[in-house]
């Protein structure tokens, strides 16, 4: 009796169990079916409104005209409605409303809803006119900065002819003349910088963020804290190396320009960049010249080759809308007009549109860049497929799209792979330790400038509201602190040079990206080399080879579907980190001691 009842009861629970699971999968059938027509009709409109968006900020990047305002209030108008839209209340509950059912729906779906909220909290409706305000100062900022008239002894130049100055000019007067002409723009930027770091702080914490630094940083899953840590963990483990490096240069440089006494912190116009984020060109390599073998190329070939790289490796060719409606080239020195000089990619359409803006001219920092914007592209076309939802067509984060094109640009610059495009003559012997030294001085050096001087100085502008009287004093605080230069002459708080960089005005809080790229690139790189092609990571050959483009592939087509961290893992069997590129120029440090021995070296031991 006791058992029978007993296997009765069970019958029951069991029953009832099934019963309730059954019930369960139609329920969550239900609610992920409701879920799902509710996120359809989000990605067609947020789609829709994009490529209105898109099309009007393009214009306002490629043509920017003094006095013409036809174009900004057009990019503020449809800037506005894709703000209105992502950032309405109605979207705001209704994904926050589902995700309280996150653990009945598919994981696409809720990044979807996560992804909703997170481009909701930069437009939130209920501060609707902040956001307008903020709209419409950005467009003013960008104008500025692109439209901006550089002159160096009253003639207009453009930032070609000032990076070409300070990679060649020998003359310190002219190379100091070119180094200050390009900080004149921070000048009229510097209020608008104050104003827009204050809109964008506003705008984030109406969803509860506390600063705009927090908010871009949340797109890796991280709070600031950890991000910080993980930036200064980075740039501690290369500093050993870049401080050979800074002593290297230090010394090189006054004998270059004949100068006697070596100066502790490196002056900023002795370098070959405005912001001293790549000394590359310090050192040349006989016979792997890169600049002279481009002499003989024109603007267009370089963005060519960029293309049948990829397509060697299995890409497909560009769309043809491609090179009808980029803008590539410089603007004609007598144009009535000004583009943004900074390279950059576009998504159009969130499908097959996909346009670049450069301003390429055959030297070696337009191939690289060339290879780095045709990875975003490359990147978009990848992900643009059907199991990619519109609102997860990104990066698996936003440190693998800067990685990837940042990779192939490399690799087109190793000694094998220029030999093949026959860049370099076939077989010719050349100083791979000095090759070494070249590349580190290109990327080992941006790890301080990006971890250091631009991440801490966006910290400190949004994070602890940096005072206005104290921005260029932090900035260059701070650039001596992690790259170990100065300026010639003490820079008031009238410039703002900060401000000259693209990114602070128009990628706000964001630049470790970058950081993060260069760290990921080596670890994507070493896999590839290793286990794919079987080489020497320092001497690659990716060209024609299709399982590279494969790999590659398999990163880029789940987009932001995919979970960064996994993805890191299963595609390089490790988490993120700085092995591989400490491993890649680790010969480098004997070789720096035996070079710096009996040198005074400037920046702390750690
Ligand atoms: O800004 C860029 C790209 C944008 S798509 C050209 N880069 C950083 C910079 O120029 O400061 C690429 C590497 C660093
Ligand atoms: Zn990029």
């Amino acid at each position: 009796m006791k058992a029978q009842t007993l296997f009765i009861i069970s019958l029951v629970v069991l029953f009832s169990c099934n019963a309730g699971s059954e019930k369960n999968t139609e329920t969550n059938k239900a609610i992920q079916d409701s879920v799902q027509s509710y996120l359809d009709a989000y990605n067609k409109t947020y789609k829709e409104l994009n490529i209105i968006s898109n099309e009007a900020s393009w214009m306002t990047q490629i043509r920017i005209v003094e006095g013409d305002s036809t174009n900004s209030v057009a990019n503020n108008k449809a800037q506005e409605a894709y703000a209105k839209f992502t950032g309405s209340t109605e979207n705001i509950e209704m994904a926050k409303k589902y995700l309280i059912q996150q653990e009945q729906l598919t994981p696409l779906q809720v990044k979807q809803l996560k992804a909703i909220l997170y481009k909701a909290a930069n437009n939130p409706e209920t501060l609707q006119d902040l956001v307008k305000t903020r709209i419409k100062a950005e467009t003013e900022q960008t104008e500025k900065l692109f439209g901006f008239d550089f002159k160096i002894d009253g003639k207009s130049v453009s930032t070609n002819d000032i990076d070409g100055m300070l990679s060649h000019e020998k003359n310190m007067g002219k190379r100091l003349k070119a180094w200050e002409a390009s900080k004149e723009v921070g000048k009229g930027l510097k209020s608008g910088l104050v104003n827009l770091r204050d809109l964008r702080n506003k705008t984030v914490q109406g969803l509860g963020y506390n600063d705009y630094f927090e908010y871009q940083v949340s797109d890796y899953g991280m709070s600031s804290k950890e991000m910080i840590e993980m930036l200064q963990k980075f740039n501690k483990e290369l500093y050993p190396l870049f401080r050979e490096l800074h002593t290297y240069a230090r010394y090189e440089l006054a004998k270059k320009y004949a100068v006697k006494d070596v100066p502790d912190l490196i002056p900023t116009h002795w370098l070959p960049n405005r912001w001293g984020q790549d000394w590359s060109s310090l050192v040349d390599v006989e016979g792997i010249n890169l600049d002279s073998a481009l002499k003989t190329k024109d603007a267009e070939w370089i963005v060519k080759q960029g293309e049948r790289f990829y397509v060697s490796i299995g890409f497909p060719e560009l769309p043809k809308s491609f090179w009808e409606k980029s803008d590539l080239y410089p603007a004609p020195a007598d144009a009535k007009y000004k583009k943004n000089n900074h390279a950059s990619a576009w998504h159009m359409d969130y499908d097959q549109d996909v346009r670049s803006l450069m301003s390429v001219i055959p030297n070696s920092e337009w191939y690289e860049t060339s290879h780095h914007e045709l990875g975003h592209i490359y990147y978009y076309l990848s992900y643009s497929n059907p199991e990619v939802p519109i609102l997860l067509r990104e990066g698996a984060n936003r440190a693998y799209h800067e990685a990837l094109g940042s990779m192939m640009g490399m690799a087109a610059m190793q000694k094998p792979f220029m030999e093949n495009l026959n860049l370099i003559p076939k077989g010719s012997k050349t100083d791979e330790m000095k090759t070494l030294l070249k590349e580190a001085l290109n990327y080992v050096v941006f790890i301080p400038f990006s971890t250091g001087t631009m991440s801490m100085f966006e910290h400190d502008l949004y994070a602890e509201n940096l005072p206005a009287d104290q921005f260029n004093k932090r900035w260059w605080e701070l650039a001596a602190k992690y790259q170990g230069i100065a300026p010639e002459k003490a820079r008031g708080e009238e410039y703002c040079d900060a401000a000259t960089k693209t990114h602070i005005n128009d990628d706000a809080a964001q630049y470790y990206d970058y950081a993060l790229s260069y760290i990921l690139l080596f670890q994507v790189h070493d896999h590839i080399a290793k286990n794919i092609l079987h080489q020497d990571p320092h001497a690659t050959n990716y060209y024609g080879n299709k399982e590279v483009g494969k790999f590659i592939a398999e990163i880029m087509k789940p987009g932001a579907s995919a979970d960064w961290r996994k993805l890191l893992k299963e595609k390089t069997g490790s988490d993120l980190s700085a092995k591989a590129m400490l491993d890649y120029f680790a010969p480098l440090m004997d070789y720096l001691k035996k070079e710096n021995a009996g040198r005074k070296y400037t920046l702390p031991e750690l």
